[in-house]
């Protein structure tokens, strides 16, 4: 998959992580986003790629939207299986991946109060 990925985001967000995930396989982004994390969803440009008005939201090179930290975490892991970013499907470890990416986004993060 060639050209860039477009990160929605906001420093210290759920974005981080995206960001990082991007950086470890190598892939070209840019992140567009605020600077104050409850500005987030005053801006009309996230409502635009994600009607709840959250960020992380990744756009896929083609122009696919893509919201929700573990279903994006889990599909770049997929995409780019060479960077070794999480157990191949297959591996005894995959079951323990797959719950402790869904629990945190699931039920941490919700713990938090952004507004
Ligand atoms: N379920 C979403 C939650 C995303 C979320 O809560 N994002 C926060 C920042 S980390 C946000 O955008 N808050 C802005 C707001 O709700 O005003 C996910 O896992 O990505």
């Amino acid at each position: 998959m060639n050209g860039r990925y477009i990160v929605y985001g906001s420093p210290g967000s759920g974005s981080v992580p995206v960001e990082a995930a991007l950086t470890l396989i190598g892939a070209p982004y840019e992140v567009i986003g605020e600077t104050v994390l409850r500005d987030v969803a005053r801006n009309p440009a996230v409502f635009k790629v994600n009607p709840l008005g959250q960020v992380p939201a990744l756009i896929i090179p083609g122009g696919e939207v893509m919201t929700e930290s573990a279903a994006i975490l889990i599909w770049l892991a997929d995409r780019y299986a060479d960077a070794a970013l999480a157990p191949p499907p297959a591996d005894a470890r995959r079951p323990a991946f797959l719950r402790w990416m869904v629990y945190v986004s699931s039920a941490i993060y919700g713990l938090a109060r952004w507004r």
